[in-house]
């Protein structure tokens, strides 16, 4: 017994460092090394090796630790104390998230003009988070479909959605039927829905391309992927460990430069699996992207009348 008590002074006297250094708890709300998790599991690793004996990332994993729409209020309670997730799957703790696809700014322009700072503080106060990084804005999402259509119109379609597209789908007529992305493969196969909102981008890693016949044009919003930190979390580190986290964030946002590229490829790499364009033309294209953004912000502003007008002149759009 005595020699235990002997041990643990040793180890506390030999590794001061080792004491001081912060493990935080982390989840992706994306599967395990898909598209959406993929650049902040590189952030994880970047922060482990760069934060070393000064903050520690354990991450737990994807929405097999927790279910995607209650990835947000497990940030909020502090279930975890870092999160990977899209605003979509917190939409009911916070409406303003809605608005945040809408925002297609690069991050390094949204940090100089107030966006950011005003999206921290809503995240501060409905979520109890620090909004550390905000991803993929340049990367847009599309509705692929399995039945062909000859304009914009899913009168008698049903499509699978999140809060990112049920407002545009219902707009042109479509019945949106609400799943996390781990139930799209299925709900297809089984004909439950006849296509999908999902990013440009990802579509291969569940296997979708299988059970995708067409893309529709034209690419509409921004993604956004967002990395969430517990507020009492964040206050509970000190400027040297926060600097780390700050740091790798802006890193990881200077990832979406890769996406250019990317999306180029996805492309390509679609129509090589078979997977048709749907394209109806430039004015057909305008009319819909007009009414996707103007449907979207009036249900943003609908639900969250105080602060969704100040989003949307923040957005510019
Ligand atoms: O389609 C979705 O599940 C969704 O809303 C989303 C949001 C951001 C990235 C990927 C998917």
């Amino acid at each position: 017994m005595r020699s235990i008590f002997i041990v643990a002074a040793l180890i506390a006297v030999a590794s001061p460092a080792a004491a001081e250094e912060v493990a935080l708890r982390a989840v992706s709300a994306f599967a395990e090394g898909t598209e959406f998790s993929r650049n902040f599991e590189r952030f994880v690793e970047k922060v482990n090796a760069d934060g070393k004996g000064l903050i520690k990332i354990n991450y737990i994993g994807g929405p097999r630790a927790v279910p995607p729409f209650e990835v947000g209020n497990a940030v909020r309670t502090r279930v975890v104390d870092m999160a990977n997730v899209t605003g979509a799957f917190y939409t009911n703790l916070m409406p303003e998230a809605d608005g945040l696809k809408l925002i297609g700014k690069p991050m390094s322009e949204q940090r100089k003009n107030g966006t950011w700072d005003y999206i921290n503080q809503l995240h501060n106060q409905k979520l109890g988070s620090q909004y550390l990084a905000r991803q993929f804005h340049n990367v847009p999402f599309h509705i692929y479909l399995n039945k062909k259509i000859d304009k914009i119109d899913f009168s008698g379609l049903k499509i699978r959605v999140t809060p990112v597209y049920r407002d545009v789908v219902e707009a042109f007529g479509g019945t949106p039927i609400t799943t996390a992305p781990g139930e799209v493969y299925t709900a297809l196969e089984r004909g439950v829905a006849d296509g999908y909102g999902w990013p440009v981008t990802g579509i291969f890693d569940l296997g979708w391309d299988k059970v995708t016949k067409f893309r529709m044009e034209p690419p509409f919003y921004s993604v956004e992927v967002n990395v969430l930190v517990n507020l009492d979390a964040w206050k509970g580190l000190n400027d040297a460990q926060r600097k780390v986290l700050n740091d790798a964030t802006l890193w990881l946002e200077g990832l979406d430069s890769e996406k250019v590229a990317a999306i180029k490829a996805e492309r390509e790499r679609q129509a090589a699996a078979g997977i048709q364009t749907l394209d109806f033309g430039p004015a057909a294209s305008k009319a819909f992207l007009d009414r996707a953004y103007e449907v979207a912000w009036q249900s943003v502003i609908k639900r969250a009348p105080e602060t969704g007008p100040k989003l949307r002149q923040l957005a510019g759009n």
